[in-house]
Parts: structure tokens; sequence; C-alpha cells
């Protein structure tokens, strides 16, 4: 992208425009007008006010603020303004109904190409115009990730449909990896399309740690399950273990136990849980009691960051574990081409070069750390997209699902949510500190 001429640059936006348009037409395109107005759980909107959110949020960016064309729909700001209304109360709003969001969103597009078309692509409005243009591709698509998960949410027969996704293509490598301890560059001041929780680039000191070949799978939580691990406060914090009892949390989200065993539903399909699969849907609180019974812990963001970017022949951070290269489908589970995770193993061409494996796509892997601005911070476009949200009471999530497209994945990329949520594509990985005899 840096590198692009102003000409490939306006080709390459429009084609990621147009391919998360693809994917918003196709989350909606699946269901009929009831269930795209129907708020399928408290936790998600209707999927008809994603919709017309993503053509609100584009409008308001792309369209006023770079265009500085006449506002469309002044009227209807205040309804698609996530902060106004909170996601429980979306339903009961005057929102614009299934084809008057279609044609909204239609219309705020045709506009956005017109600005595209004419936008100064150069000089210091690069940055700014050009910026602009792949925050909204990525905002849609995370709302796009969102819409996925309220189809996972919603009852009834399948919908969606997508093939398998590939076999594990390697042979046996050793669980866990061992980071030597030095400085790291983390972040970045460079990624055009990195947003502002991403920046600056700093140099941090991370020592010597032991992280998971990959992610902590369905067959291992098992093992945790089955070992009474949800009846045991002692692998739990207060705060994980009050959840767990007031939620009557037994197992992951959408897991059931049936005489032959753990079985889940996965948009609308009910199958045994998979044991080589990553586990998804699990809160922060689960992924850290299982890190606490197998005698581990979660990895700090830094950590992850590290063992995804860090090549420790040239002491380089890399944009993603394979190296500098956008992301194509031999390197990770992307982009809703599958609907699950992909088995462990999968994706040995992505693999970072200290040999971590599957730490983009697949599931999204709770981190340790809250979220806080880097040193050096500074909020932009606005606050609300991530300053308003520092703090404890959010942990960072990393590395993607097979719900993100890749617009919006990067080693830097940082996603963030309540400890309690996993209706979200969230799995994790364990780390610990290396034993005296593993210090280098
Ligand atoms: C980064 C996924 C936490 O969906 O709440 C969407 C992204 N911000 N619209 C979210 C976002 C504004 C955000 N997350
Ligand atoms: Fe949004």
């Amino acid at each position: 992208l840096r590198e692009l001429a102003p000409r490939d640059l306006r080709e390459h936006t429009a084609s990621t425009l147009a391919r998360a348009r693809e994917r918003s037409v196709a989350l909606t395109d699946a269901v009929d007008d009831e269930d795209l107005t129907r708020q399928h759980s408290k936790l998600m909107s209707p999927l008809v006010w994603d919709l017309a959110h993503i053509g609100s949020q584009e409008e308001l960016w792309l369209v006023r603020d770079v265009g500085g064309r006449e506002p469309l729909r002044p009227d209807i700001d205040d309804l698609y303004d996530a902060f106004q209304h909170p996601r429980a109360d979306r339903p009961s709003l005057p929102l614009l109904g299934p084809a008057e969001a279609r044609a909204y969103v239609r219309e705020v597009r045709s506009k956005a190409f017109d600005v595209l078309e004419r936008a100064p692509l150069e000089g210091r409005k690069l940055t700014e115009a050009a910026f602009a243009f792949g925050m909204i591709a990525q905002h849609e698509q995370q709302h796009d990730e969102t819409m996925l998960a309220t189809h996972q949410l919603r009852q009834g027969e399948p919908v969606l449909h997508a093939p398998e996704p590939p076999p594990r293509r390697i042979g046996n490598v050793a669980p866990e990896v061992l980071v030597p301890g030095g400085p790291f560059l983390m972040g970045t001041s460079v990624e055009p399309w990195a947003l502002d929780n991403e920046r600056p680039a700093h140099e941090v000191h991370v020592g010597a740690f032991v992280i998971d070949t990959f992610p902590v799978t369905c067959g291992q939580y098992v093992a945790f399950l089955e070992a009474g691990g949800y009846d045991e406060p002692r692998w739990w914090s207060e705060a994980g273990w009050a959840y767990r009892s007031e939620h009557a949390i037994t197992a992951p989200r959408f897991w059931r136990r049936e005489a032959d065993g753990w079985w889940r539903t996965r948009f609308g399909v009910h199958e045994p849980v998979p044991a080589d699969e990553p586990v998804v849907h699990v809160s922060f609180h689960e992924a850290e009691a299982y890190a606490a019974w197998a005698g581990k812990r979660l990895p700090t963001e830094a950590e992850w960051e590290k063992a995804a970017r860090h090549d420790p022949a040239t002491g380089r951070s890399l944009r993603y574990p394979w190296g500098d290269e956008e992301p194509a489908a031999q390197h990770a589970n992307l982009g809703q081409r599958h609907l699950r995770p992909a088995v462990t193993g999968a994706y040995p061409a992505g693999a970072s070069p200290l040999g971590v494996h599957q730490l983009i796509g697949d599931v999204w892997e709770w981190t340790s750390s809250d979220f806080a601005g880097y040193p050096g911070f500074t909020a932009f476009p606005y606050r609300e997209y991530s300053e308003v949200f520092f703090g404890p009471e959010y942990k960072v999530l990393r590395g993607g699902s097979f719900g993100t497209d890749a617009v919006a994945i990067r080693g830097t990329f940082r996603n963030w949510d309540y400890p309690i949520r996993r209706q979200i594509f969230s799995g994790f990985r364990c780390a610990r500190d290396p034993r005296p005899d593993e210090r280098a």
C-alpha cells in the first residue's frame, strides 16, 4: 500500500470497499426481513441496524468529512450513533427498514466512490483521505464480523455455507516455543491503515517467555472440563468465579454435554465438538482459569506481538508472522472463507520466524493485558474510536478469527472486549515463564 501509485491506491481502495460490501450484502441477504429486524440476542443489534450503521459511518467520514458533500440523511445520524443507544435498546428505535437500509447504503457507497475518484490521494492529503477510506473498509468488515456473530446466535436452519478449512499439513512439532528476552519494536508508525491505538511504534523490553505453538484446542479444553475445572474456585480469579457462578457457566458458549460426549451448535449445525480445532466462544475468565489449571498463564499483549512479529535473524518486527506480504489463503484462516477455525497445524505457511503457528486467523486470542494507549498515543480521527475504552474494564484480544477480513487484521492490530464476553470468536493460547534450565 505504501508503495502504490495514486491510481493503483484508488483501485486497491475501491476493490477493498467492494469486497466488504459483497460480504455485508451476503450476510443480510441470507435471512428474511423478519430475521433482519429481530434482535437475536440482547448482546447484539438487529442485523438491519448494523447495515444502516455501516452506511451512516461511511456518510459521516467519507461523504461529508473527506468529500465535503451535503448530508444525505442528517435525520438518522443519531439513530446509528453507537454511543447514543446501547445494543439492547436498538430494536425499539424507528430504524430504517430492510429495503430503506439497503437503498441508503447503496446511495452512500455511490457517493463515496465519487469522492474516491476525485480525492487527491497525494501529498499531505494522501495520509488523511487514504486513511479515511481504509478506516471505513475496516469498519464495515468489523461490523460484518459482528453480524457473523449475530448469525451464530440466531435460531433455525443453517443459512450460511462455506467449504471446510484445510486439514493439518505438518507432522509433530514441539507444543511450546521459547522466546528469548530482549528489546522488541511494538506497534507501528508506518502502516498506512493502522488505527490510532496501534501507534506509535515503541521499543519494549520483553523478558524470555514460553508460548504455546498453537491455540488451545477443544480436546485440551475438554480435559479441563472433565477434570472439574469449572467447579474449582482455585483456578478462577475472584471476578471470574463470581461471573461463572452468577451465570451458571459450565462450558464454552454453544456447547452441550450429551450422553456420548460434548456437542456444539455452529451456524445452525449440531455437531460433536472437534478435538483438534482451537476452542472458540470462551470468555477471558474461562481462558484464564484454563491457563491456571494447565500451570500456565495468558500471554501479555507484548509477548503475543513479539511471538508474532519478532524476527530473531534481523531483530526486525514483521507486519505479519509470515513476513510483510498481505495475507493470502495459505497463510491464515481469515475472511469467513470457512465457517469455523481450522485444526492446529493447518497453516504452516503462516508460522512466525520463532515457529509459533496460527497467530493470525482462526480465533481471537485473549491476552492478560488491559486496553491502554501506547506511550505517545494520539487519538484520531476522534476519541470515540479507541481512547474512551482505555482502562482496566477491557481486555485486549489479538490475531483475528476466521470471521475477520484481511483488511481488519495485522500483527499490530488490537481488539478489546469485556472479560465476560464470549459471543465473539474468542479463544486463547497459553504462555509461561521459562524454567531455569530452559533459559539460553
Ligand atoms: C474494535 C471490535 C471492539 O465492534 O465494538 C465498530 C470496532 N468501532 N464500530 C466494535 C468498532 C466502531 C469495535 N471493536
Ligand atoms: Fe461501528
